[in-house]
């Protein structure tokens, strides 16, 4: 009898469901490649307690535990689904490693810069010197963008087919939600809505957006 892996999420998401929390991303990877799962709602209190700190060093969500292998890393819990079903990584050697360069860019290279300027919106609006610090964290979301979309030109993916570099760039570039910075490159918006029309990303939508109104999300076929 196969295990079912569970991932833990936010109970309350401060998104109020709109699939920012990186618990999303782990969600559509599990949908790409068919794997059911269970879901573990944890409190932001609960998080920071033993039990969930055993499970996450840093006391945060997303966690994956599946028998006796628990892991934390968004990345890391992507790659390991992605390396044991078909689906997230090509099949031959170079292209496979290519596209876990492109998951390693976004998280390592493109995500950063998206953080830092969400956390100073977020924490330091109010300080006199903000004006300042967020121009220079537009511009480098800019030259991230700008070097991204010049990379993807007019390709539906970064490399051949859709992989779990595609599946983790969308997610990163969908926290630009609302900032008009993903638009500034129609290449980029159509890759990100490209990224959100997969079935497989909708449902992984629907079933994060169920926990926030409640409602069990439509049953699939
Ligand atoms: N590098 C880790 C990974 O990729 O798994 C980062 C994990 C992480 O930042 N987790 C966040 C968390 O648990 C949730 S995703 N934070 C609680 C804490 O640190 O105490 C970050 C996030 C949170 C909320 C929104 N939102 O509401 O829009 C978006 C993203």
């Amino acid at each position: 009898m196969p295990m079912i892996p569970t991932l833990t999420a936010f109970e309350r998401s401060p998104d109020r469901g709109r699939g920012l929390a990186r618990d999303m991303r782990v969600r559509w990877a599990f949908e790409e490649v068919g794997q059911p799962y269970d879901v573990q709602l944890v409190s932001f209190s609960e998080m920071k307690e033993p039990a969930h700190l055993a499970r996450h060093p840093f006391g945060q969500i997303p966690t994956y535990e599946e028998g006796d292998l628990t892991l934390f890393e968004s990345g890391a819990i992507i790659l390991h689904v992605a390396e044991r079903h078909a689906g997230l990584l090509p099949e031959e050697a170079n292209a496979r490693a290519r596209a876990i360069a492109w998951m390693f860019a976004a998280l390592n290279t493109v995500e950063p810069p998206i953080v830092e300027r969400g956390m100073a919106f977020l924490f330091e609006r109010d300080k006199s010197w903000y004006a300042e610090r967020q121009a220079l964290l537009e511009e480098r979301v800019r030259v991230r963008l700008d070097q991204l979309s010049r990379r993807l030109g007019d390709a539906d993916w970064l490399d051949g087919a859709f992989s779990a570099g595609d599946l983790l760039m969308v997610t990163v570039l969908r926290r630009l939600t609302g900032s008009g910075h993903v638009e500034n490159y129609p290449n980029l918006a159509a890759y990100v809505a490209r990224g959100e029309a997969r079935p497989a990303y909708q449902r992984a939508f629907e079933a994060q957006l169920a926990v926030f109104t409640g409602q069990a999300p439509a049953p699939t076929s």
